[in-house]
């Protein structure tokens, strides 16, 4: 059952249970981080600090996606409400929904429901206090949860039509199956009627992609090595978090930009929480996120895959970024 864990009559926050069991961070670590090769999943970027990182790293000149998506929303949010007519806008991985505030300017039925369902939720939290601030009209009914344990348990009423916003390009950082699973998923909460909103990033020059994921000011390097910082705070753990290297590599055959620690000598990792330790070789690596980039035939082919079908695609200049408007086949 969903346990409610503050609310006025405009703001609730509701932390969701998972529909299936989702691996802990040990079961994460001891599958991933153990042995050879090395990966994490992305999700641990975002605690409190992980989180305003990323909020800089859309700030950065360099990262396009965020002011790119941004700019779409700003030209095309009065036509994607007006297409999707919502009475409820479910927002998955909401982040600090700074973006969403251009579908609810653009958001003209009385008194809407936005539900920003996020793994962070002290961003769910401040998020959502500052929009019934900025909103007189709006209830935000905040969710905080994992989207990996599914969507069946989200406490949506059954009456009004529905958008789900995916925005911000986040879709990239499923692997093809979880990717193609989550959108079946998300087709599930879909209706005749009711439509998703999704943000995705498209193949381009490399060097543009080299420089959005290594900005100069060295944000996102910062955000990378943060996990190190997450994994020590909540296992225990000793990574010599500054001794990692952020490195960003794009492979232009699975078209994905990944995101690498790489340890700076040889050293040992203990994992108190695991009783257990690693050991690191210098120049060893461990792959933290991957960002995958579409064409829009590559998109459509991973919606139909989900049985979902675009209506409209609204598309930045040059093909740097794409929006789509999709419904249930
Ligand atoms: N949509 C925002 C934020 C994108 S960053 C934007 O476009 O700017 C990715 C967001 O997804 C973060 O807010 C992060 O906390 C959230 N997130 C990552 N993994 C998640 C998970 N497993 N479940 C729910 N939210 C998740
Ligand atoms: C959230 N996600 C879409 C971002 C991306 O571009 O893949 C996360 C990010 N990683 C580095 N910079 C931004």
């Amino acid at each position: 059952m969903a346990t409610e864990s503050s609310s006025t009559a405009r703001l609730s926050c509701t932390s969701v249970p998972p529909a299936r069991r989702v691996p802990s961070m040990i079961d994460d670590v001891r599958e991933g981080l153990l042995s050879p090769p090395r990966w994490l999943p992305p999700k641990y970027f975002y605690d409190e600090t992980g989180s305003l990182l990323f909020e800089a790293i859309c700030d950065t000149p360099e990262y396009y996606p965020s002011r790119t998506e941004a700019a779409l929303l700003a030209e095309y949010a009065g036509e994607i409400m007006t297409l999707s007519r919502p009475r409820h806008l479910l927002e998955l991985g909401s982040g600090s929904s700074r973006k969403t505030r251009l579908l609810l300017d653009a958001w003209t039925a009385p008194a809407g429901t936005y539900w920003p369902f996020d793994v962070c939720a002290e961003m769910v939290a401040s998020s959502g206090r500052a929009l019934i601030d900025d909103y007189p009209d709006l209830v935000v009914r905040g969710l905080e949860g994992d989207y990996h344990g599914g969507l069946s348990c989200l406490p949506l009423p059954a009456e009004g039509r529905r958008l789900v916003a995916f925005l911000g390009g986040t879709i990239g950082n499923f692997h093809p199956g979880e990717a193609e699973a989550m959108l079946g998923e998300i087709a599930d909460l879909l209706r005749e009627g009711d439509h998703v909103l999704i943000g995705f990033d498209r193949i381009k020059d490399p060097a543009v992609l080299a420089a959005a994921y290594d900005d100069a000011a060295g944000v996102t390097a910062r955000f990378n090595r943060n996990v190190l910082n997450v994994l020590n705070c909540a296992l225990e753990a000793d990574f010599p978090v500054e001794d990692y290297r952020h490195r960003s590599v794009y492979d232009p055959e699975l078209q994905r930009v990944e995101m690498r620690l790489r340890a700076g000598h040889d050293h040992r990792v203990t994992f108190g929480r695991l009783a257990t330790s690693i050991d690191m070789a210098g120049g060893e690596e461990i792959l933290t996120e991957i960002s995958r980039k579409f064409t829009p035939a590559s998109f459509r082919r991973l919606l139909a895959a989900a049985g979902l079908v675009e209506t409209a695609h609204f598309e930045a200049e040059g093909g740097l970024y794409s929006l789509v408007l999709a419904a249930r086949r």
